[in-house]
């Protein structure tokens, strides 16, 4: 099993990526670059499942070389889950990417982080009304604080467990 972290620079995934994994983290380098990337993982039903934390990027059409390596990651290889990590103040700018990447049709989950500068702003944003129009779970945090984190970890089990027993059909 394999869980991809994707989303723009900056918007907190390693923040995520480190609260979702336990202390043993690899970087590894995109071959042939200087691109690095983590890898961690999580243990569900006494199983592994590999969680990466991509490079940042805009978009799924490359400009550069993190860019291509974040596409390359999630092309390469089978994955399981995208957890699409997006800056609930910057929404309109993340959602070119989200977009890009629900074409792609895998199980995906919309993490809209910074809720707490969101608010700090008044920036309100209708989690039930974004759900529906994307047609994925979107799950709003704070990963510096942990908010979020554990509904967005059982989301997780749950869609992973479910993508089990489909396979097994
Ligand atoms: N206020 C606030 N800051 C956050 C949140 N998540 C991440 N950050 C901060 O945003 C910056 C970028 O986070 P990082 O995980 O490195 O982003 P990445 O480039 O997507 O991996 C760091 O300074 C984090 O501490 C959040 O939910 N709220
Ligand atoms: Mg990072």
């Amino acid at each position: 099993m394999r869980i991809l972290l994707m989303g723009n620079p900056n918007v907190g995934k390693s923040v995520v990526f480190n609260r979702l994994t336990g202390i043993k983290v690899i970087i590894s380098n995109y071959p042939g670059t200087t691109v690095e990337f983590l890898e961690g993982s999580m243990i569900i039903d006494n199983k592994k499942v590999k969680i990466i934390d991509a490079p940042g990027t805009y978009s799924l059409i490359p400009s550069d070389r993190a860019e291509e390596a974040a596409a390359h990651l999630l092309m390469r290889e089978p994955t399981d889950l995208v957890i699409n990590v997006v800056d609930a103040t910057n929404l309109e700018r993340n959602l070119y990417l989200t977009l890009q990447l629900k074409e792609l049709t895998l199980p995906m989950v919309l993490d809209l982080n910074m809720i707490d500068v969101a608010r700090e702003r008044g920036i309100e944003i209708d989690t039930p009304d974004l759900e529906q129009a994307l047609g994925i779970p979107v799950i709003p945090s704070v990963a510096v604080s942990g908010e979020g984190i554990k509904k967005l970890r059982e989301l997780i089990v749950k869609i992973l467990r479910g993508n089990r027993i489909e396979n097994r059909v």
